[in-house]
């Protein structure tokens, strides 16, 4: 198994790396997209939590060359040189899909978009390609200092305006991608259209990722509610994971498998849910990080003091020969000068000392 480190936009420099490194990590996760972009939330490294209003921020913020083999080729080498392997990108922007997302005029051009990065991101050497295909994203959530000792972390605490405000027009995925869109929000639409819109992205994407070598691998849906801000969601309980699986059966249409999420889902049994999808070869990686509750209600914890047996689930992955990465995903933020990077240290070696368990 690999262990990974995930980084924000802004935090793509060495300091950065070799924290990493130090850390324990042999592999990267970047963050492409400038989710704290002219948003509320201050580049603290916290995870966004953003308003109803305007979501994280802005789309689009990252530059259009970054998305370049060549870019992408340097920002390689840097993780070589301080000694990662760059083994994924996760999510697209907004401005690049929302109109996949959203069945939007610009549709067909914006899969053509898609199918040139995954094409440069497999030209440039990075094997796993992690998206979310969702229209509220990763919203509806709270912040709230009630992880062990009373460290700020993320949860939520019931159905309230946080995750029931429609989203409005101009937003998608939690960010805005058109400042000047019209009043109004977003039109209701089912669950089976949405479906629908995932399969005709994954008919289009996974020969493309095929091609390139590279895996897509998806997220479930964070928080996982059938429905978040009015909007449907595709991947709300472990089954769901399967239904995804089976509109394109391929190496190149994975998982991002986040336990933290499918942990807060109302049904399936996580040690069952991780033995089934890892042995079966669907995992492209893992979002390692525990939680107290289900939604409506649940916390993001520390990694030692959540419902998930942390050792049983490595003991799991150990049995079923996995061999890709893990990273923490996020952590509740430590009281000190540095809370992210000292929450992902205590997680790091905690995941370390798992994995040399016998
Ligand atoms: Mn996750």
């Amino acid at each position: 198994m690999k262990m990974g480190f995930g980084f924000y936009h802004h935090m793509l420099n060495r300091q950065q790396y070799d924290f990493a490194v130090q850390c324990g990590a042999t592999h990267a996760v970047v963050h492409l997209v400038d989710y704290f972009y002219q948003g509320t939330a201050a580049q603290d490294n916290r995870q966004p939590v953003g308003n109803v209003a305007l979501g994280w921020g802005y789309a689009g913020g990252t530059p259009e060359e970054a998305w370049s083999v060549k870019r992408l080729k340097v920002l390689k080498a840097e993780m070589n040189e301080a000694g990662l392997e760059f083994e994924a990108i996760e999510n697209f922007d907004p401005a690049h899909w929302h109109d996949i997302l959203l069945d939007g005029p610009k549709k067909a051009q914006q899969l053509e978009g898609l199918k040139q990065i995954i094409r440069h991101v497999g030209e440039a050497g990075i094997p796993i390609f992690g998206y979310n295909f969702s229209l509220a994203g990763v919203a509806g959530r709270l912040s709230f200092n009630e992880a062990r000792g009373g460290a700020e972390t993320v949860g939520m605490r019931g159905v309230d305006k946080t995750n029931t405000t429609p989203v409005p027009k101009g937003m998608v995925w939690n960010m805005i991608y058109d400042k000047d869109a019209p009043q109004g929000v977003l039109p209701k639409i089912d669950h089976d259209e949405l479906w629908r819109r995932l399969e005709s992205f994954l008919n289009e994407l996974v020969p493309v990722a095929q091609e390139a070598g590279v895996r897509l691998a998806a997220h479930p849906d964070d928080p996982p509610l059938a429905t978040v801000r009015e909007q449907p969601r595709l991947v709300y309980q472990p089954e769901l994971y399967q239904r995804l699986l089976d509109i394109v059966p391929s190496h190149h249409n994975a998982l991002e498998f986040c336990l933290g999420t499918l942990s807060e889902m109302t049904e399936g049994d996580i040690y069952e849910v991780c033995d089934r999808y890892t042995r079966h070869g669907n995992v492209a990686y893992i979002h390692f990080r525990n939680v107290k509750g289900k939604v409506p209600h649940y916390t993001e914890t520390f990694i030692d003091e959540g419902q998930i047996d942390m050792a049983r689930i490595m003991a799991i992955l150990k049995k079923n020969n996995f061999d890709g990465m893990l990273i923490p995903d996020h952590t509740p933020q430590m009281s000190c000068t540095a809370p992210w990077h000292a929450g992902m240290a205590f997680a790091m070696g905690y995941m370390k000392a798992l994995l040399a368990r016998e």
